[in-house]
């Protein structure tokens, strides 16, 4: 059941260089499906791998300090609790988390200009997709993994079925593959519909993910929230057969999933008409912030940001600029938009009354460094739960 459709969207991460601004860019349209027997949420027209990841890829794990945390405080937990030889990561990025474990640590990812950063912390990197043809070669070359960890990427891939296969020809007996994604329960209570993108082919539950593990001898044996990207889950999952026992975890997540309806129709119908209230209050505010001639710049050039603004109608007549610390979307086009993205400074926010929290995930992070101009008076506009202006 189709229950959200974004309209005409570019791909999220596609900035646009200076000089190709004239270029037109190719837009698809965005719509998002719950299958009501396996309970998946996913988008309708699901591109590969190859045409979203590649050597341009901007998106960078270490630009937020709360990132940076999470993942560190990860690898220090699974060096209290568990015992391993080898370390994998699918979708290692810039090697955030696997800079904690590097010489025993192997990471997959493709795009080549983002695998070379993790190199640089000596990390030893295969740049290539996650696939079956990949998974016999590790094995052959480096044997079975005791973890496998991967966080914001499996959800990225169209083929699940190859993906656990895959994961299953190298995690060893007793080993531990921990899965971190976007929670549904939180983008579905927090109205962040912008969670759901061409990169975001699934968005999983507790409830979804259980489903499609069983079918590859997987369990899921314990759950934590996190506060990390609106809300996500961390899975731990082991072989079906293996000796770790199921946490209590499990059943009060399922609970709390059940709970909320979100395995029922209904609650992704209300979902999508509380979206289309949530994008008539957004371009309220900017057209009013507008019309009083308000100077309005954007903070936070994500690919969540992208989503919001193009399925809003949100453009340069709105937004004057884009602030973002990534070096890779600095002096680009924010897909979509016309807008372009400055480097960000510790003084940019001087002069500036209003932006729009394009990492709005980053928060309490954001309001920690720039609480100097918010007691100034500078105020954030924010899309979710439902759109409002928020300051000191
Ligand atoms: O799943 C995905 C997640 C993990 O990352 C990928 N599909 C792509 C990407 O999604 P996103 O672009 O929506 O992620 P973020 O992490 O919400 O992006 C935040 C952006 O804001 C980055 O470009 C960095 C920037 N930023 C900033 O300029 N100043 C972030 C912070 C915290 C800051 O202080
Ligand atoms: N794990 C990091 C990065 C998430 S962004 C984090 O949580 O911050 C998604 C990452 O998945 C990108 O680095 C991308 O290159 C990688 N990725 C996408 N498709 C992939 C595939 N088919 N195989 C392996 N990695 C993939």
């Amino acid at each position: 059941m189709i229950f959200l459709n974004l309209g005409y969207q570019p791909l999220a991460n596609r900035y646009k260089s200076l000089n190709s601004k004239k270029k037109k860019e190719i837009k698809y349209k965005l719509l998002v499906n719950f299958d009501p027997r396996t309970k998946l949420v996913s988008i309708k027209r699901k591109f590969s791998s190859k045409i979203m990841f590649n050597d341009s890829y901007p998106y960078r794990s270490s630009m937020s300090k709360t990132m940076v945390n999470n993942f560190k405080e990860l690898a220090l937990k699974i060096k209290r609790k568990f015992i391993y030889k080898k370390v994998l990561e699918i979708g290692c990025n810039d090697g955030a988390f696997l800079k904690h474990f590097n010489d025993i640590a192997l990471g997959v990812e493709p795009c080549g200009n983002i695998a070379k950063l993790a190199e640089k912390k000596k990390i030893k990197v295969i740049s290539d997709y996650w696939t079956k043809k990949l998974a016999n070669k590790i094995k052959s070359e480096y044997g079975l993994f005791d973890i496998i960890y991967s966080a914001n990427t499996l959800t990225h891939i169209k083929n699940l079925n190859d993906v656990f296969k895959s994961i299953n020809l190298v995690l060893n007996k007793n080993g531990v593959l921990i899965i971190e994604d976007p929670s549904l329960l939180e983008c579905i209570k927090k109205n962040t519909y912008d969670q759901f993108y061409n990169e975001h082919i699934y968005v999983f539950s507790l409830i979804s993910l259980s489903k499609i593990l069983k079918k590859f001898n997987l369990r899921i044996f314990k759950l934590e929230n996190l506060d990390v990207h609106g809300g996500s889950n961390r899975y731990y999952i082991c072989k079906n057969n293996s000796k770790i026992r199921t946490h209590q975890s499990i059943k009060n997540g399922l609970k709390k999933e059940l709970k909320f309806s979100l395995d029922k129709q209904t609650t992704y119908k209300k979902f999508g008409l509380r979206v289309k209230k949530s994008k008539r209050l957004l371009l309220d505010i900017f057209e009013k912030l507008r019309l009083k001639k308000n100077k309005v710049i954007g903070y936070g050039a994500s690919a969540k940001a992208v989503t919001i603004l193009n399925y809003c109608g949100i453009t340069n007549k709105h937004i004057e600029y884009f602030l973002d610390t990534t070096p890779e979307k600095q002096n680009k086009i924010l897909p979509g938009t016309n807008i372009l993205i400055k480097k960000y400074t510790s003084k940019s926010l001087s002069n500036i009354n209003y932006a729009f929290l394009g990492a709005w995930n980053f928060k309490n992070e954001i309001f920690k460094k720039e609480n100097k101009y918010l007691k100034k008076g500078c105020k954030f506009i924010t899309h979710a739960p439902m759109p409002k202006i928020v300051g000191k």
